[in-house]
């Protein structure tokens, strides 16, 4: 908002208070001023997004989930408000810093994925790529995590969506969407679809605030009704509960969002909230291309449709099936149309979350996709055929459908112009291990394009005092232009400069000890080393590893209080999936270690563990400018990228870390001498899978970690029940650790002495972690939406 009107934001502000049914502003509560403002906010938000430049193929990112975090300071940010907002509702005698903590986070997806979404929508509207994006309003969103006795409890998360106040419904975009039915052949032989079902597709819309340019761009989220909820004959008949079953159909569609992250279940529900996104966004897509003036054989000279993993992969037979049979398009000329139009983000390869769909689950719900799905296959045959003459194996890997299961990876492949992986390792994996045959016919198609995060909600806003310190050194152009960070690096020799810095980090550790205390109970030593992984429960990231590690800590203070090591408290935030119990057997044998070495008071002084309940964006954003070192620790080749560990270097954590992901590149810019870096490598990894790799050797050459291992199946971390984590330590027995926990365990315990021995020099401990921020530039998710823009949207064929 280039200028601020007082006036109409007070008058707007007093239609709020109306329309609550009260007499003044001062008779809101504290959550309906949040809500007050808003919506406020939101009406005075510039109608028109900054004209979108004509040159550029359109944007349309199609995400399952976009975690958002809280939207009203971070727009107030954007808008560059703030501070005058702050000083209007100081005259009400309201404190703008508590009005926010009244907003729920809006939780609307998993994790990595999810909240790289929310990044790339704000870094593009900051760098003014013209685009929108399309996702789910799920009525629920990840569930809500509190602990029983140790064990993670999961709640539904209403977050009231009905009541959130940044939404504009646009009713004029209702999209109708069909499920099931038939296909039937017309005299000609031609096949038509007779649906079974339809539901209706409303349009709610979230502004995405560029910082201070001007520009506001949509999120658009789809959420599903029916047209006639309910059956008046039905109900007059007296099946009164009948009679709403086409409403609450409609309603199941988008009540909550998957809680899996890694892992597909492979549910019909799943499926048919992929198709309802893609069907609904399509739509939307080609009525703005025509909206426009343009032709639709002109599409993907304007638009592009990048697809966030696989998950929204049913828009492509989607697309074709409007160019065929809506606009009788020919197959060619419809295909060339299609396979310029998409690209496709890969974010992982770890097997389970490969999608794949039973053929009769698709045929049954989506027979005319199925049906274009199998002549995709068909077309696509002759070439393989021709590359690799009677080879039938290849065949049978490259095809979309094989043993009536739909591949929706070789779908996004071989339908899409581009591919791209998440961190420079990950898209040479992409290369290597998953895709090898399609880069040999189609080695253009393939890119990196590495992650990153933006610099406004990651350190501007949740680290303030950090921000106004480097803005007092280097001036403010970092918010745009992270890459300027390096200027900091002469500041290293200022002592005073140092000392302000360290002073920050100090004062955060205070608010995050503040925190703990109020959602846990437990005090910390908030000069202790704060040693933090956040991030979703998943056997590879190896939260267990990490535990291993503060067993042995614990047994060796116990051995030696004496011994002369620095104070450390060991934070740990995640959520495991509700049906994956080998992460919740992990969640509680943390949990049950935290309460025997918190209650120890031969060591409680040097070692603590906390289990920070309900990890969310607002949690990490409290959690992250506090932390000391940053625990990015999976086995080498299995996370994709990461972008936890970009913001704790940016907000100067110390990354101990596998070569893994992002970590590799993190590394290169920071210098091998500012991070821990331990562990087997991808090839380590690798050689070690060969030659038949048995844990068992590991832990009996080991006999402190073997020790360990007993004591977790002794009961003493659980009143005699030796079987509480029999699930975690039978996947670390014989046959099993698949993510070579004991393999790692020495040389992470090494890389972690290291680290200690650093933090006992102050100054050189500082030192480094400026040097982090410096050097950390690069991660900004503005360079990366630029890297989509050069080598994928905007790429001269
Ligand atoms: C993450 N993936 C990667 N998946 O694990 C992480 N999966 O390395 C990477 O940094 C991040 O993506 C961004 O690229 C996920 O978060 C999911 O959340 C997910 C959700 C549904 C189904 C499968």
């Amino acid at each position: 908002m280039q200028t601020f009107n007082t006036a109409q934001f007070h008058d707007s502000l007093a239609r709020q208070w109306r329309s609550f049914g009260l007499q003044s502003a001062q008779q809101m509560t504290q959550h309906q001023w949040w809500q007050a403002l808003s919506r406020t906010l939101n009406e005075l938000l510039p109608l028109q997004a900054t004209a979108p430049n004509t040159q550029q193929r359109q944007v349309n990112y199609i995400s399952m989930e976009f975690l958002i975090g809280r939207l009203t300071g971070n727009n107030l940010l954007n808008l560059g408000l703030y501070q005058q907002i702050k000083t209007a509702l100081a005259d009400y005698n309201v404190d703008l810093t508590d009005l926010l903590e009244q907003e729920v986070d809006p939780a609307l997806g998993n994790g990595g994925l999810g909240r790289l979404a929310a990044c790339f929508l704000d870094s593009m509207a900051t760098i003014g790529q013209s685009a929108i994006s399309y996702g789910l309003n799920y009525q629920y969103g990840l569930f809500r995590q509190s602990f029983k006795q140790g064990h993670q409890h999961e709640s539904p998360d209403n977050w009231m969506r009905e009541h959130y106040p940044w939404f504009t419904r646009n009713e004029t975009l209702n999209v109708h969407v069909n499920f099931g039915g038939k296909l039937v052949k017309n005299a000609k032989g031609i096949e038509r679809w007779e649906p079974a079902l339809t539901l209706i597709g409303e349009a709610w819309d979230l502004p995405v605030v560029g910082y201070q340019n001007g520009v506001v761009q949509t999120l658009r989220l789809w959420q599903s009704t029916h047209s006639e909820p309910f059956d008046l004959t039905l109900f007059n008949d007296g099946k009164f509960l009948q009679s709403e079953r086409l409403g609450i159909e409609a309603a199941k569609l988008t009540k909550v969002l998957y809680p899996n992250d890694n892992h597909t279940a492979g549910k019909r529900l799943r499926l048919m909230q992929q198709y309802f996104q893609c069907a609904c966004s399509v739509a939307d897509i080609l009525r703005r291309h025509h909206l426009a003036g343009h032709k639709i054989e002109q599409l993907a000279d304007y638009q592009v449709i990048q697809l966030n993993d696989t998950h929204p992969t049913i828009a492509i037979p989607e697309l074709m099936r409007i160019l065929l049979d809506e606009h009788q398009m020919s197959w060619d000329k419809a295909w060339s149309i299609v396979s310029k139009t998409f690209a496709y983000t890969n974010h992982t390869l770890m097997p389970e979350a490969l999608e794949c769909w039973s053929a009769s689950l698709m045929q049954s719900l989506l027979p005319r996709h199925f049906a274009i799905i199998k002549q995709i296959d068909a077309h696509f045959k002759p070439l393989v055929e021709k590359t690799w003459p009677k080879d039938k194996a290849v065949w049978e890997k490259l095809c979309v459908v094989h043993n009536r299961q739909v591949r929706m990876g070789n779908l996004c492949v071989i339908g899409g112009s581009a591919v791209n992986g998440v961190a420079a390792l990950h898209s040479e994996l992409v290369v290597k291990d998953l895709f090898p045959e399609y880069n040999q016919l189609w080695p253009n198609k393939f890119h990196n394009v590495t992650n990153g995060i933006t610099p406004r909600r990651w350190l501007k806003q949740c680290n303030p005092s950090l921000a106004s310190l480097i803005d007092d050194s280097i001036g403010t152009g970092w918010v745009t232009d992270l890459d300027q960070l390096k200027k900091l690096e002469p500041f290293i020799g200022d002592a005073a400069f140092r000392q302000r810095y360290q002073q920050i980090k100090d004062d955060n550790k205070l608010h995050l000890a503040r925190y703990v205390k109020q959602v846990t109970g437990l005090v910390i030593n908030p000069g202790a080393i704060f040693d933090v992984q956040i991030k979703r429960l998943h056997e590879y990231k190896r939260q267990h590893l990490n535990l291993l590690h503060i067993l042995s800590l614990y047994r060796q203070l116990r051995d030696n209080p004496a011994l002369d090591i620095p104070p450390r408290v060991f934070l740990f935030a995640a959520k495991a999936a509700p049906g994956y119990y080998l992460a919740k057997n992990i969640i509680y044998a943390i949990n049950c270690v935290a309460e025997k070495i918190n209650n120890d008071p031969l060591v409680n002084q040097k070692l603590q563990v906390v289990f920070i309940p309900d990890y969310k964006v607002s949690v990490a954003e409290l959690i992250i400018p506090a932390a000391d070192v940053s625990e990015q620790i999976s086995t080498a080749g299995k996370e994709a990228s990461g972008t936890g560990n970009m913001k704790l270097a940016l907000n100067g954590a110390l990354t101990i870390g596998t070569l893994d992901g992002a970590n590799v590149e993190i590394a290169q810019e920071v210098g091998n001498e500012n991070i821990f870096i331990f562990g087997h490598t991808v090839e380590q990894v690798n050689t070690l899978k060969a030659s038949g790799y048995d844990p068992l050797k590991w832990r009996k050459k080991d006999k402190h970690l073997d020790a360990i291992l007993k004591e977790l199946s002794s009961g003493f971390f659980t009143q005699g029940n030796k079987h509480a984590f029999d699930l975690m330590l039978n996947s670390l027995g014989s046959g099993g650790d698949p993510y070579l926990v004991l393999a790692d365990f020495a040389d992470y315990c090494e890389a972690q002495k290291r680290m200690g021995e650093h933090f006992v020099d102050r100054d050189l401990w500082t030192r480094t972690t400026i040097l982090n921020t410096a050097r950390v530039g690069m991660f900004s998710s503005d360079r990366s939406i630029r890297d989509y823009q050069q080598r994928i949207w905007q790429r001269k064929a």
